[in-house]
């Protein structure tokens, strides 16, 4: 039973929520398979919680209208990548609703939960209780000032709205009021000394050190308190008892009761993954998920009483990108529908990078300069390059036909022990969680292959010992073969094309160790490179375009600030006043205005995107701000020397920056 963390239906997916929790479990997952396990993987969207509604009410939108419209794109990019859920469901389905309910239901009938009145704060503006996500405010940890009341992302540390220094709401801006409410308590803290036993006895040894070391600190260093599992709140799953009208279940209470939900929509045996002793259950997640799937989820299973607990949680860091963190408020990232879009038949190429540079036991990071080595010096250089000069010399030598494999001598024999190494040295890997190390095995794998093509040198011996040369092809293309297999988990895409290549049908794990895989005489498929170069322009692009989308994103996003610049940063721009002398339209253009502006000591020649605001002519004698040390720019075949600086509300209307009153030519603005 393979679970990968609900992503919320709220935004799409960018490449470190890919390499942390999607990417490792469909390796994981295939490699089973492969093995002739009986899995299965589900998934699906998180469409509950603050930060959708937050959003809506932003947006002026339904949270409805936003989970459909990230549900779909989620569910359409996740298929597109060939990460293979048996299911993407979704917490806002009856079903789920339902399963989630009953599951609350049990353990209130189990007396599992305390009911409390607290006082929470309130809005007084928006007459409504705040959810944690509603209030932000200063970290009393590490002080930054928008964290969380429920989580700091800046230090990840978890937090309760009253731990914040300074709270603010985010509906009204307003100090928010506190206010007396009823809620339901999960007592985290009767389950200490279970917790101690099952995870920090019997999991030492098997969980990751950056997950075991996370749930040592919230059980013994900062030490459990009741949580509590309902919310004043209009979206999500009603709570199903008498007196709590109004109340919802807490996102964190239904997210993970979503996997079940998916199973039980997959399939009616959905109990014999999830209540069998002889079920594994595995949960892959990012690090900020690690106390949900780790603690307060199992406490829910056991409390229930009839569902057994995960086996591993194998949580990733982050990965960070181009030297800064991943933002998705700054548009600091590379979203995954946007990837596939735009680089159609490279799914396997990002798919490797995102695992050779998974940030499995600390923060990693993605640049598209490594992007690019990775490509050209890995996969081109020595996977494509193999199987390619395997497959090229197969096609020269015996008209594209698998020869025979004849007499072996000492380096064949040698090779082909090798190569029958590799597919349990790369399931021991991937059977650890270690797919990093599982993927460099492979290449290794090809590695072997390129050394035993190039120091056996067919293209020497094709002449005095043709026999030979056949074993030596052979050879090659088991190797081929095995790697064809073996790649599956990682580049599925690759894999589907080399097996088409060596008609290889199926296949599992263990059978690339076979060396009868491929039959002596068998007539292969025309072959075709398996990956290609990737040249410096790409990568200059890529660069460029995610600093512009966030330029962008800066300057759009209402009420967000820029991030900060210093004084010298700002004194960069010559900023002066000048006067429009002249202007006319630019030929075969509608926006573009020719202008003369004197700026003091000279008059320069500007063309600006004004013309669908101004006529030419009632702009004569306008005093406007000028950016005068903007580089030269040739626009339509005219040399533009300078910017003029214009306001620009939302839905693109444009005035002129002026002084309030006729000051001299050349005054500078600063
Ligand atoms: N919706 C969280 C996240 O993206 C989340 C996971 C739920 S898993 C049950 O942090
Ligand atoms: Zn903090």
């Amino acid at each position: 039973m393979i679970t990968a963390a609900l992503p919320y239906a709220n935004g799409p997916l960018h490449i470190g929520h890919i390499a942390g929790a999607y990417l490792p479990p469909d390796i994981y997952v295939r490699y089973l398979r492969l093995k002739g396990k009986d899995v299965v993987f589900v998934c699906g969207s998180d469409e509950h919680g603050a930060a959708i509604t937050l959003r809506a009410q932003k947006e002026g939108t339904t949270p409805q209208k936003i989970v459909d419209e990230y549900h779909a794109i989620n569910e359409k990019g996740f298929k597109d990548f060939g990460i293979e859920f048996d299911i993407y469901h979704r917490t806002s389905s009856e079903l789920h609703h339902k399963t989630a309910s009953d599951f609350f239901k049990k353990l209130h009938d189990n007396d599992v939960l305390t009911q409390n009145e607290t006082e929470q704060f309130y809005d007084e503006e928006n007459k409504q209780f705040l959810a944690d996500r509603y209030i932000t405010g200063e970290c009393p940890h590490c002080h930054y000032d928008s964290a969380y009341g429920d989580q700091c992302e800046k230090c990840g540390t978890s937090l309760s709205p009253k731990d914040l220094i300074n709270p603010k709401s985010s509906l009204s801006g307003l100090t928010p009021i506190r206010k007396k409410t009823t809620h339901w308590y999960i007592p985290l803290n009767k389950y200490e000394d279970w917790l101690k036993e099952w995870i920090l006895d019997g999991h030492k040894n098997d969980w990751k050190p950056n997950v075991y070391g996370q749930c040592k600190s919230w059980i013994v260093d900062q030490g459990l308190q009741p949580r509590a599992v309902t919310r004043d709140l209009a979206w999500g799953i009603p709570v199903p008892l008498e007196g709590a009208e109004g109340k919802v279940l807490y996102v964190w209470l239904d997210a993970p009761i979503g996997y079940i939900s998916a199973t039980k929509a997959l399939t009616e045996k959905w109990k014999d993954y999830w209540q069998d002793e002889e079920s594994k259950l595995v949960h892959f997640i990012g690090k900020d998920n690690i106390v949900f799937h780790c603690i307060i989820f199992p406490i829910m299973l056991k409390a229930h009483g009839e569902y057994i607990l995960p086996d591993n949680v194998p949580s990733n860091e982050f990965m960070n990108l181009e030297g800064e963190k991943i933002s998705t408020s700054r548009n600091w990232a590379i979203w995954l529908h946007e990837y596939l879009a735009e680089n159609p038949g490279k799914e396997d190429v990002l798919r490797y990078v995102l695992c050779a540079n998974a940030p499995e036991s600390k923060d990693s990071e993605f640049t598209w300069k490594d992007y690019q080595a990775r490509n050209n010096n890995e996969l081109v250089a020595i996977l494509g390059n193999f199987v390619n000069r395997s497959l090229v010399l197969t096609s020269k030598y015996f008209e594209n036909t698998v020869p025979k494999l004849g007499p072996l001598n000492e380096f064949d024999k040698q090779t082909l022990v090798d190569l029958q190494s590799y597919p349990d040295k790369i399931g021991t890997s991937i059977e650890k969680y270690k797919f990093r190390e599982a993927l460099s095995e492979l290449m290794n794998l090809a590695r072997l292959g390129n050394k035993y093509l190039a120091d056996s040198e067919p293209w020497k011996e094709i002449k005095d010992n043709p026999e030979h040369v056949a074993t030596v092809l052979n050879i090659s293309l088991q190797i081929s073969s095995a790697l064809a297999i073996l790649m599956e988990p990682f580049l599925p895409f690759t894999s589907k094309k080399l097996k088409t290549i060596l008609k290889i049908k199926d296949t599992n794990w263990e059978s690339a160790k076979n060396d009868h895989i491929l039959s002596a005489g068998n007539q292969l498929e025309k072959s075709e490179l398996l990956f290609s170069k990737i040249e410096d322009g790409f990568v200059q692009e890529q660069v460029e375009k995610l600093k512009k989308s966030m330029t962008q994103s800066q300057v759009s996003e209402n009420g967000q600030a820029k991030s900060h610049i210093n004084f010298e940063d700002f004194s960069k721009l010559d900023i002066r006043i000048g006067t429009i002398l002249a202007a006319e339209r630019v030929p075969k253009t509608d926006k573009l205005l020719k202008l003369q502006v004197d700026t003091g000591k000279e008059t320069r020649t500007i063309v600006s995107g004004i013309a669908e605001y101004y006529e030419p002519e009632s702009i004569i004698g306008q005093q406007v701000s000028v950016l005068t040390n903007l580089e030269p720019r040739k626009i339509k075949g005219i040399e533009s020397e300078g910017m003029i600086l214009m306001a620009e509300n939302e839905s693109g209307e444009l005035a002129f920056v002026s002084p309030e009153k006729e000051i001299e030519k050349g005054s500078v603005v600063r």
